[in-house]
């Protein structure tokens, strides 16, 4: 038997992470990878595994206490001398930003509907409520949470020393969508102005017996897909989205684009349409700033540095992983980080700082097809660039059609940061450096 030291691997920029959850405890059997505990920052909260299969000797950490890189969490007996690690890197943590699978705020995930009235049991939810100390709850209780989208710390626990149990989450729950009904009850008497803003009045969600008219398959969520559904759900409710759709002339960048990529063939590294897109937003990002920023409260956080993050489609779904400081990065850099994350993104590898700290994004569907859409912003982001599939279109030049390749784009932006006027803007200054990169120089 040898004795092994766990310590918390490369967990990214994560500083003085908190642990919320211990899953094991001394004498237990521990398999490689297998979740030791959960820590949580304002970002993310991640599942860091063990790097080896052993017996827990002992346990070096308790709830509340703060972990950063290389301290030691646990001794494990393993059988033998020469027990192989498993890298236990950043990769291998599990994390779950708090926020969409990329952008990180700190509100909970959970539908704004949720702010109408509560039952006896259960207090209103608000995401503005931060509860001093850490809810009590175990694994099993906090992985119906999440699934739920239920904030735990605002669920109050009924269960030993306030611990918080299944029938408490299953008793929010009932209490927000009771206070749903509520709520629309309430919207029926008021006056038609709904001067007093409060509840959505919506109609609860209609709970259909599909079976009734057909054969059906269940398919569980992937957990990614049920984090960014209530992070998507959140955006979309609760920012006044616009989007300005626009058409850039990218005839002459492609055909560099294009040139470029034969005569470095060799190198391996394929030049993207994405690449220069990420440049030209920079560049936009840098003429209105407003763009490349954040609401807190009633101040505007203007970001001094350009990390900007892509969607990327996923076998387990949306992720958007980010390339950092891309003014001071070159096409070729930018187009072989791109790859890169987006393997990783494919390969559910990404680290949580891989995924965090992008201040606009870019969701191209380009490879694809399609004309425009209306792309959700990524929270706390106040806008995100929807690009589509470029298509040969008759243009005219003054004088004549002629035919050029345009570019369909459709910016999101938040209307109580960004007003029409400076959208227009920004997109037909985008157009411009998509149409002569020189002005890039300007
Ligand atoms: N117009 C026309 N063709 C385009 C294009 C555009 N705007 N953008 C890319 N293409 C073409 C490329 O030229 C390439 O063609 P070839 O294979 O013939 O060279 C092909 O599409 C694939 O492009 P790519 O390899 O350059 O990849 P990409 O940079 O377009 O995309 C990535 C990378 C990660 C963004 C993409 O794989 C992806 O996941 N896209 C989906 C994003 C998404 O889901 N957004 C929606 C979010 S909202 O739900």
């Amino acid at each position: 038997m040898a004795v092994v030291e766990i310590k918390v691997p490369d967990i990214g920029d994560f500083k003085d992470v908190t642990v919320i959850e211990v899953l094991v405890k001394p004498g237990d059997a521990v398999k490689a990878e297998q979740s030791l505990i959960t820590v949580e920052s304002d970002k993310a909260s991640m599942e860091i595994p063990s790097s080896h299969a052993g017996v827990l000797k002992e346990l070096m950490v308790k709830l509340g206490d703060k972990l950063n890189i290389g301290d030691l969490l646990a001794l494990l007996e393993v059988a033998g001398g020469a027990a192989v690690p498993v890298a236990a890197t950043a990769a291998a943590v599990q994390a779950v930003p708090v926020a969409t699978p990329v952008a990180a705020a700190a509100a909970p995930a959970v539908a704004p509907v949720a702010v109408a009235a509560a039952s006896a049991t259960q207090p209103a939810h608000n995401p503005t409520v931060v509860a001093a100390g850490l809810p009590h709850a175990s694994p099993s209780v906090r992985k119906f949470a999440r699934e739920l989208g239920v904030p735990l710390n605002e669920v109050k626990g009924t269960g030993l020393k306030g611990r918080i149990t299944d029938k408490d989450i299953q008793s929010f729950t009932q209490s927000v969508m009771s206070g749903a009904v509520k709520t629309q009850a309430i919207a029926a008497q008021a006056p038609a102005s709904g001067a007093s803003g409060a509840g959505l009045g919506l109609l609860p969600w209609p709970v259909v017996d599909f079976t009734k008219f057909g054969p059906v398959e269940r398919r569980d969520l992937s957990r990614i897909k049920k984090i960014s559904a209530a992070n998507l759900h959140r955006n979309w409710v609760m920012i006044p989205h616009v989007t300005n759709h626009d058409d850039a002339d990218i005839t002459d960048l492609e055909a560099f684009r294009v040139s470029t990529n034969k005569e470095n063939e060799k190198s391996g590294v394929k030049v993207t349409m994405l690449a220069f897109l990420i440049k030209a937003c920079v560049a936009a990002l840098k003429k209105f700033p407003e763009f490349n920023a954040s609401l807190d409260g009633d101040q505007l956080v203007l970001k001094q540095y350009y990390h900007i993050g892509f969607a990327a489609d996923t076998p387990n779904g949306l992720m958007v992983p980010v390339i950092k400081d891309a003014d001071k990065k070159g096409i070729f850099q930018i187009s072989q980080e791109m790859s890169e994350l987006a393997k990783k993104a494919r390969e559910g590898k990404l680290s949580p700082a891989e995924m965090t700290g992008a201040g606009f994004t870019i969701s191209s569907l380009g490879g694809i097809g399609g004309r425009y859409f209306t792309p959700i912003i990524n929270a706390p982001e106040v806008a995100i660039l929807g690009v589509c599939k470029s298509s040969m279109e008759p243009v005219w030049d003054g004088k004549t059609f002629v035919p050029r390749l345009m570019l369909p784009l459709s910016l999101s932006w938040d209307h109580r940061v960004i007003d029409g006027a400076g959208a227009a803007r920004f997109n037909v200054y985008l157009g411009q450096i998509l149409g002569d990169f020189r002005r890039v120089l300007l």
